[in-house]
């Protein structure tokens, strides 16, 4: 969108009046209905599946990202809507989240918040409107956008002491020209310990200005992108953000790791997260520390090129397994896949690598490699957040009784698993490993399993069964059979 003459009023569908030299304005009294309407169009759009603001695509990685709207001038324009929600971790645990979401509905807040992607040379204006929290009693904070690392000048720097915020009904809109292309990233500034700990941070890509394909405008090809947002979260916060009560900020105890938003396992079931490529090809990751701890990060069975740290490209490249990545920084890694097979990528410090306080866990995610022609097929199951609902809705299709044991990383998953008596249980390898687990007991015994493979047993007799795999010492897991569905958790 080009910018009106400052003075008159937006033509912008969001909810400003006017535009003046500092922005667009918080709506007046009389917007209200407008407002309105506007609402009603979003649930509309989002009924309808499609946004009257935003352009939203997948990527050739499966990446959500938004574009902005098409218009005549090279502006491109993005609204993005400051609000709270809920975020699902990969044990089946629930943390309230502050962040930044595509739609005007309180409560739809995303962690991480949206990709925006857009190209060197672009002029961008991103309009963020604070709408507020859904849940009630919440604190309604002023929130701002901070664009890391795209050096925009002061009004667009997104520091409350320094420029405006945008307390709950109002809008601010950013305005930059993307000069190098590179990876960025955005969050909020307002009491930023505690905004960016709820979530409020997404990643944002400057292309070259023929768009993706090159790292930079004459710099290197690839032929997969991908862009692995690294950041942490303590339930503590969020619980007490949640339920009004004062964070005590000098004890930040994060408990699960994320890689946009995952947690392993389920880092290996999105396509997203799971690096995946056929042999031959270089695959560009994009490494965003969002968080506040160090993270050390390990590719099994390849050298990467460190080619670009902090939107600007490297004098010369660093070949490296394990690059150090500090809070804020960005790194952009060239990786060509030169052998097939799957391969961990993960972060080499200690905490990361679980989910409150389970090993495996965290930031941890896997790189896969298939022969040229081969489809890149994910893991067929999602993490443990989902086994629950799964098993049950699995009992109500077939009408009878199934459950699920997951074996990834020599663990199986869950490791004690109560079930009510005929039930069937259905080991699946979900890892793309090599490795090959089987499961043994006195009673039963199953055949070696490799990737995706899966292996059935009924049980029809009340009791606990203890078994392992032959090929792993610690893998060890129980079935707990009681009497009836009622009894089982
Ligand atoms: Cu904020």
């Amino acid at each position: 969108m080009s910018n009106p003459p400052v003075g008159v009023p937006c033509a912008c569908r969001n909810r400003c009046s006017w535009v003046t030299d500092r922005g667009h304005e918080p709506p007046s009294v009389g917007a209200a209905a407008a407002r309105r309407l506007v609402r009603l169009a979003t649930v509309l759009a989002v009924v309808l599946g499609t946004s009257y603001a935003v352009a939203q695509h997948g990527t050739q990685h499966g990446h959500d990202a938004v574009h902005g709207t098409a218009h005549t001038s090279p502006t491109r324009v993005f609204h993005l809507y400051a609000t709270d929600g809920y975020h699902r971790t990969a044990d089946g645990a629930t943390l309230y989240i502050w962040g930044y979401s595509l739609e005007d509905v309180p409560g739809t807040a995303t962690l991480p918040a949206p990709t925006i992607e857009v190209n060197e040379g672009d002029h961008v204006e991103i309009v963020l409107t604070n709408i507020g929290p859904s849940r009630p009693g919440v604190q309604r904070a002023a929130h701002t956008i901070h664009l890391h690392g795209l050096d925009v000048d002061q009004a667009n720097d997104g520091v409350p002491e320094t420029g405006p915020s945008a307390r709950v009904g109002e809008s601010i809109t950013y305005r930059f020209t993307a000069t190098h292309a590179g990876t960025y990233w955005y969050h909020c500034h307002v009491e930023t310990v505690e905004h960016l700990t709820m979530g409020m941070y997404g990643a944002l890509v400057v292309h070259p200005a023929d768009g993706p394909g090159r790292a930079w405008t004459d710099g290197p090809s690839y032929d997969r992108a991908y862009t692995l947002l690294l950041s942490e979260s303590d339930p503590a916060w969020s619980a007490a953000v949640g339920e009004s009560r004062r964070v005590e900020r000098t004890r930040f105890d994060p408990r699960y790791f994320f890689i946009n938003g995952r947690s392993f396992p389920d880092t290996m079931t999105a396509s997203d997260t799971h690096v995946m490529g056929h042999l031959g090809e270089r695959v560009l990751v994009r490494l965003i520390n969002a968080g506040y701890g160090w993270r050390s990060m390990h590719m099994h069975g390849f050298h990467f090129e460190v080619i670009a740290s902090d939107g600007r490209p490297l004098p010369a490249p660093l070949l490296k397994d394990t690059i150090s990545i500090a809070p804020g920084e960005r790194y952009d890694l060239l990786v060509t896949l030169d052998q097939l097979g799957s391969y961990p990528f993960h972060s080499h410090v200690l905490l990361d690598n679980m989910n409150d306080g389970v090993y495996p866990g965290g930031i941890h995610t896997m790189v896969t490699v298939v022969p040229v022609g081969d489809p890149l097929e994910l893991p067929h199951h999602g993490g443990h957040g989902d086994q629950a609902d799964r098993v049950e809705s699995d009992a109500e299709a077939v009408g009878g009784l199934e459950a699920v044991v997951e074996m990834a990383y020599d663990r199986f998953s869950p490791d004690v698993l109560t079930v009510p008596v005929g039930t069937t249980v259905s080991w699946v390898k979900v890892d793309g490993l090599g490795r090959v687990h089987a499961v043994y007991a006195p009673t039963f015994k199953s055949p070696d399993m490799r990737a995706f493979e899966t292996w059935q047993h009924t049980f029809d007799e009340v009791g606990v069964f203890e078994y392992e795999c032959p090929h792993h010492n610690a893998m060890i897991g129980f079935i707990r059979v009681v009497e009836s569905a009622e009894s089982a958790p």
